[in-house]
């Protein structure tokens, strides 16, 4: 359980304990030099000029001077937790991979979350993919999976790469906007690359502004390879499920939070941990057998696309959890480095050209980021077995290879290290059979653009689809040029005319008949829309519950934040009642009181405040309760930041619960009119709250909500 109290109150730790931690931890230099001094520099008398002699000032200033290494180009915002992963199925009959057929195995994981568009500073709601990438530290050597919470990308080939990402970071001239879409160059290249709008429909969707990283799903995307023993292949997709289903927030409240605490997912993460509710996905794979790999609609290789579930079922093998936060965020959160590349036997890759060119970038980006080929070295990136090899120096070789020979074959080191055989596990890449022409081109099987995004978005339900409207119809809303808004507006009406049609509502905008091929032609962009649009769309299934959140799961409310507003006076035997049963739920309740310290119940006794009023704000909640007390009550309706609070919680479709007394707080707002709603809970007995959190918003309230003036 929580190991980490750098949050506790220091003070309350008893002095002994005190000396006693600090027993043996002497300041030194990095050459162990014990230090007497870190607070003044070395001076020609008191007021003098500072000693160039000075070695502990300029050992201390040349580390700081070079404590900061490259972001990440792309996710560099991001949060990370240790774990480990267990087989609940033995999938043996797929791959011959220790993981996948081992059901005693706890394989250690560490696992990083993060944005794809923002600097490492930026806030954890914005609007985009979030990057959901695992290392699996296996007794074969370290896997990594580095997938998305989205199942597919927006390119084909990474020969685009670079130009999707420069389209939508910051504009080059006066790098403007941090971490948002929303911006012409990014429209520009979207909309001349039709290719993209099956990732960036979903981007328009919630799972763009996720509740928790805790909450998110997580996908391989390209299609893999499961290897067994007999050495037969067959097609895999990787999904993660998490235990606590897929929930967002919306839009207003992600903007919102941006401002009130922009740490909020990685917060969210590590307070989880620390609580000891620790985060779980199931994994799951969908397997398609080698002779099926033409059965499709689609190429399996083709990574903007998925394979719907419920064509494929996905077909649960094991868990993750995420028990252990990290020690340092720099040492392992930044300096860990993922690489696609990172196999084991059992698992092996495709053709798809977006995972070929990857192969690539990810061992060369380390390079720059971490500035050395040793960046396996680092104990974050350390496989859990012994690493021998003729690999040697580099800068910061952390290790002190032995012996007289560095190159294979060798007989002066006993031919050591010597190569395993398949049958100990020696590597051996998949011998696909390549009887090809070299060509640069796309193959025609990856031309069908519209499809999959109409699919998708008619999987949504009716709520989901509103806010896919409101955030085509926002990000469209901060262009500035009216062709690349013309061309989105025709593009949308390509995948649903309906979407298009609101979409143009907000915009104030026609569906325009038709778009300038001519621009097209002029600068080679691949955007001839009839021909990524096949004359009838492929409607391989009418939807896919899957792909809805409305199908997700909404059994739990563990780690909730529960917000009670209180003043002095409150009534301690409801809150007392109304507590005991959200946390034997795990929810997280948090007393929000007009100032900070300690307030009094009815009974007397003090309680600690989690937050006074003014540093908080109700989007940083799940829920609220208003127990009574008339005291409390009567402070309550003085303090017009919480009829805000309780308004904006409304807005938000969260549930609200008030004991009798709590009902003239009520009265006072704009939820005064709408008592009938079902997660507005008056006087109700708690179970009926819990149920109304596990439902996490009701959304039939979004309407009315819209005109909520908070
Ligand atoms: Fe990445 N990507 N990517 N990407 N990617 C990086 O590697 C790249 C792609 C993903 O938490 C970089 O270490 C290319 C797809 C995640 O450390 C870089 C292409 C998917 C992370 C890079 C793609 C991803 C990265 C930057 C097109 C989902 C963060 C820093 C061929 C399946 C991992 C780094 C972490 C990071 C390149 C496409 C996911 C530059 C060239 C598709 C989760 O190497």
């Amino acid at each position: 359980m929580a190991k980490n109290n750098s949050s506790k109150d220091q003070k309350s730790k008893d002095l002994k304990q005190f000396e006693k931690d600090a027993e043996g931890k002497v300041m030194t230099t990095n050459q162990g030099l014990k230090v007497n001094d870190t607070n003044n520099s070395l001076k020609a008398g008191e007021r003098g000029s500072t000693l160039l002699e000075d070695f502990l000032l300029r050992e201390k200033i040349t580390h700081f001077d070079h404590e900061r290494i490259p972001e990440r180009i792309v996710h560099a915002r991001g949060s990370a937790a240790h774990g480990y992963f267990e087989l609940t199925k033995n999938i043996k009959k797929y791959s011959k991979a220790g993981i996948f057929t081992d059901t005693d195995r706890k394989t250690p994981v560490f696992v990083r979350f993060s944005t794809v568009a923002g600097s490492k500073g930026s806030p954890d709601l914005a609007r985009d993919v979030r990057g959901f990438a695992v290392k699996f530290y296996t007794q074969e050597g370290t896997w990594d999976l580095v997938g998305n919470n989205m199942p597919i990308f927006f390119i084909q080939d990474a020969m685009k790469f670079p130009d999707l990402i420069h389209s939508v970071k910051p504009e080059p001239n006066n790098e403007i906007p941090q971490a948002a879409s929303a911006h012409d160059t990014f429209y520009d290249f979207v909309s001349h690359s039709t290719e993209t709008l099956h990732n960036h429909i979903w981007a328009m969707s919630d799972r763009a502004i996720p509740r928790s990283l805790r909450m998110m799903e997580g996908f391989g995307i390209h299609t893999f390879r499961l290897i067994n023993d007999k050495n037969e292949s067959h097609f895999v997709k990787f999904h993660w499920k998490p235990k606590l289903g897929v929930h967002s927030v919306t839009w207003d409240e992600a903007v919102k939070i941006n401002g009130a605490d922009a740490d909020f997912h990685r917060r969210d993460l590590w307070d989880a941990i620390e609580a000891g509710q620790y985060p779980e996905w199931e994994l799951g794979i969908q397997v398609v057998a080698d002779k099926d790999e033409h059965k499709f609609d689609f190429d399996l290789l083709d990574p903007t696309k998925l394979i719907p579930e419920e064509m494929v079922p996905v077909e649960i093998i094991g868990r993750m959890v995420l028990n252990r936060n990290p020690e340092n965020f720099f040492a392992e959160t930044e300096q860990v480095a993922f690489l696609p590349g990172h196999i084991i036997p059992g698992i092996d890759f495709t053709n798809d050209p977006l995972l070929q060119g990857r192969l690539f970038s990810y061992r060369d980006t380390q390079l720059s980021r971490l500035g050395s080929p040793n960046f396996h070295q680092i104990p974050i990136n350390r496989p859990i077995g012994e690493v021998h090899n003729n690999q040697r120096d580099g800068h910061m070789q952390m290790d002190i290879p032995k012996g007289q020979t560095a190159y294979f074959p060798n007989t002066l080191g006993a031919g050591c290290p010597h190569l395993a055989k398949m049958s100990e596990g020696g590597f051996h890449s998949y011998e696909e059979r390549i009887d090809a022409k070299k060509v640069r081109t796309r193959s025609e099987s990856f031309s069908d653009h519209f499809s999959q995004p109409a699919f998708f978005y008619r999987s949504l339900a009716d709520w989901e689809k509103a806010h896919v409207a409101d955030a085509y119809t926002f990000e469209l809303g901060k262009c500035k040029q009216t062709y690349i808004k013309e061309r989105m507006l025709y593009l949308i009406a390509e995948i649903d005319k309906d979407l298009a049609k609101k979409v143009g509502k907000g915009l104030g905008m026609e569906i325009p008949k038709s778009i300038e091929k001519p621009v097209n032609q002029a600068i080679g962009a691949d955007a001839d829309v009839k021909k990524h649009q096949p004359p009838k769309k492929k409607n391989y299934l009418d939807t896919d519950p899957a792909l809805s959140q409305a199908n997700t799961k909404f059994e739990s409310i563990a780690t909730r934040q529960i917000a009670v507003l209180v003043a002095d006076g409150f009534s301690m035997s409801n809150f007392k009642s109304m507590k005991k049963a959200l946390e034997k739920e795990n929810a997280m309740v948090k007393i929000i009181a007009p100032h900070g310290g300690k307030i009094k119940c009815d009974e007397h006794m003090e309680h600690d405040v989690d937050a006074a009023i003014m540093t908080t704000e109700s989007v940083l909640f799940d829920a609220i309760y208003i127990p009574g007390g008339k005291k409390s009550i009567t402070t309550l309706l003085e303090e017009s930041k919480y009829k805000k609070f309780i308004n904006e919680a409304f807005k938000h479709c969260k549930a609200i619960a008030a004991d009798k007394e709590g009902e003239d707080l009520i009265n006072e707002t704009f939820v005064a009119n709408y008592k009938d709603d079902k997660a507005i809970l008056i006087n109700e007995k708690p179970q009926s709250f819990i149920d109304a959190i596990a439902k996490h918003r009701n959304w039939e309230r979004m309407d009315i909500a819209a005109k909520v003036p908070a």
